[in-house]
């Protein structure tokens, strides 16, 4: 099994209140490169932040590093759109940071990387793959791209209070910027990315094309932009089940909308709850209070956790926690 982490950024992160992914607007562009780092040597290396909400609930990235402890399994991060540097190895495909969806085409090379994450993807040599994201702003550019391909818009968020209507009014700009209406690019996902998305889903769209074609097992791995990618996939018709793993806080926060959304998509679904309400410790109180929730293939990680090796997940979540200077 490995774990592929498409790591990159959208400008449209900076919109003032929309993302808890990093302590301020100016830290969060470093949120992708240190998760990256986190995930691959246990703590940042050049990264200057450990990535924390505004509340101090730290990176999902610090749960799947978590499990890759235990489980030890394969990490390759693709840089898909990094806005500053890391000291993680990435497989670059030649990708850009994306603009604000508010601008005419944020993701430009939409289609490009697609078929290049896609060649990449047909050469692995890995039976199973479980594919994340790391993208501050992620769950707007996910509804931007639900919208512009006409499809339910219900998106999670990285703060406990999803701000939703601040979504919706960006969203509404992006289409006034591209000339489009509401569900304007049904059947044309490529063309929705570009204009309504991040360059995060043109990869990990192209990462699952490529791999499914090459008979590997694919898990998306994550909650609503996952949801996204899996909706931008049925629009470019694939065919044949998918299937995504998520936590029980994106479960919890998107109620029945998250089962009917994979109904509809014909996505398998699999919720996997951590159990840290059974704990004492503050970050995993600031997750059971609805921060975070989900990212860096958190969920997807979980799943691959046999249930009596889960206390053993919870042990190495506080030490590596204790690592990156987080209080307990
Ligand atoms: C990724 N790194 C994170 C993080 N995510 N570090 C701290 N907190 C998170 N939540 P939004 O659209 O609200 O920004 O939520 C999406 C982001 O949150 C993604 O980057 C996802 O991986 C997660």
């Amino acid at each position: 099994m490995r774990l592929l982490l498409p790591a990159g950024t959208t400008e449209t992160a900076l919109v003032d209140g929309i993302s808890a992914a990093g302590a301020t607007p100016e830290l969060m562009k470093h949120t992708p490169s240190a998760d990256a780092e986190i995930l691959a040597y246990g703590r940042p290396v050049t990264a200057p932040v450990t990535p924390v909400s505004p509340n101090g609930c730290p990176t999902p990235a610090a749960v799947t590093r978590a499990v890759r402890e235990i489980l030890e399994f394969d990490v390759s991060i693709v840089d898909a759109g990094l806005a500053e540097p890391t000291a993680a190895p990435t497989v670059d495909l030649g990708v850009d940071p994306g603009a604000d969806i508010r601008e005419s085409a944020p993701v430009p090379e939409a289609a490009a990387i697609f078929d290049r994450a896609a060649t990449y993807a047909t050469s692995l040599p890995d039976d199973d793959l479980v594919i994340g994201e790391t993208v501050p702003g992620g769950t707007t550019t996910a509804l931007g791209v639900l919208t512009a391909l006409g499809e339910p818009a219900a998106v999670s968020s990285s703060l406990p209070a999803n701000p939703i209507e601040c979504k919706r009014r960006v969203v509404d700009d992006a289409l006034e910027a591209s000339d489009l209406s509401s569900g304007g690019l049904d059947g044309q996902p490529l063309q929705a990315i570009e204009q309504m998305g991040d360059p995060v889903q043109a990869t990990a769209m192209g990462l699952v094309t490529g791999a499914l074609e090459a008979d590997i097992d694919v898990t998306l791995a994550g909650g609503t932009q996952m949801i996204a990618v899996a909706a931008l996939l049925r629009h470019a018709g694939l065919e044949g089940p998918l299937s995504i793993a998520t936590t029980s806080f994106v479960a919890d926060e998107q109620g029945d909308r998250l089962g009917e959304a994979c109904y509809r998509l014909n996505c398998e679904l699999t919720v996997t709850d951590p159990g840290f309400d059974g704990r004492e410790h503050v970050s995993m109180e600031r997750y059971c209070a609805g921060e975070a929730k989900e990212g860096v293939a958190m969920g997807g990680a979980l799943s691959l956790v046999p249930e009596d090796r889960l206390p053993m997940v919870l042990d190495r979540f506080e030490v590596v926690c204790d690592r990156l200077g987080i209080d307990d």
